[in-house]
């Protein structure tokens, strides 16, 4: 058991000294990075795709789609604007450091201010894995339910921003919103959180604006 949980820990702290060299990547080439996750079908694709439309005219995205098997996301991110590169993990359910490595050496890095990584649809495994981005961000929807803070909570514990995609189902399915937020609090107190549809717009410019400003506040101050 002891040597399981050293090769584990050694796999791990390999990932870790990647993540800070595709870390010194990202900060030479003034590019700011965030780590999506969300359980499949969540909306990270979707949401990708309205903020690739509406920061177009201020700032170049660049994206990086995991996926255990097709390009469906990046070609989805490259149709709307973005210099998409996809990953295809060969069946492991979450992005690792190496392959954001390889990915970035795909990339023209100079012409990208935003890159927004999609990691492999999971609640789980994508937790344990530094990249190397500057924030992470979960997405979470309406018809997964409200208990999932509850049932995820390493997840929900480890991000920076929390998106509650598919709000235009509100009517239709039963998700206590208060329940939920309860759920967050307790394991990220303050999380800046963002209610939307991706479908009908509601709460995106929230989003939007949110990100402008990191992105501003990242020239002056993180670099
Ligand atoms: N009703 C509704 N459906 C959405 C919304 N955002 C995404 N979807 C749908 O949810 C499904 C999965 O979206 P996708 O972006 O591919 O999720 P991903 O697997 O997390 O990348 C698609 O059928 C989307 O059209 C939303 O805000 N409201
Ligand atoms: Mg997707």
């Amino acid at each position: 058991m002891k040597a399981r949980v050293e090769v584990v820990e050694r796999i791990l702290s390999a990932n870790d000294q990647l993540a800070v060299e595709n870390h010194k990547t990202l900060e030479k080439a003034n590019v700011y990075a965030l780590n999506m996750m969300a359980s499949p079908g969540a909306g990270k694709t979707s949401l990708i795709e309205v903020t690739i439309h509406g920061l177009a005219d201020r700032y170049q995205l660049g994206v990086i789609d995991g996926d255990i098997a097709t390009s469906i996301d990046a070609d989805r991110a490259a149709e709307a604007g973005a210099q998409a590169v996809q990953v295809n993990t060969g069946g492991e359910c979450h992005l690792d450091a190496v392959m954001l490595k390889g990915a970035l050496a795909q990339m023209d890095l100079s012409v990208i201010r935003l890159l927004i990584v999609e990691n492999v649809g999971n609640l789980i495994c994508p937790a344990s894995f530094q990249l190397g981005t500057h924030r992470s961000v979960l997405i979470a929807s309406v018809p997964e339910g409200d208990d999932k803070p509850y049932k995820y909570p390493g997840m929900y514990r480890g991000v920076d921003a929390l998106v509650i995609n598919k709000i235009d189902l509100m009517p239709y399915v039963e998700f206590n919103m208060d329940y939920f937020r309860e759920g967050v609090e307790a394991l990220n107190p303050g999380l800046i959180t963002f209610p939307l549809s991706c479908r009908t717009g509601e709460g995106l410019e929230a989003w939007l604006v949110w990100l402008a400003e990191t992105l501003d506040g990242y020239k002056k101050t993180e670099r």
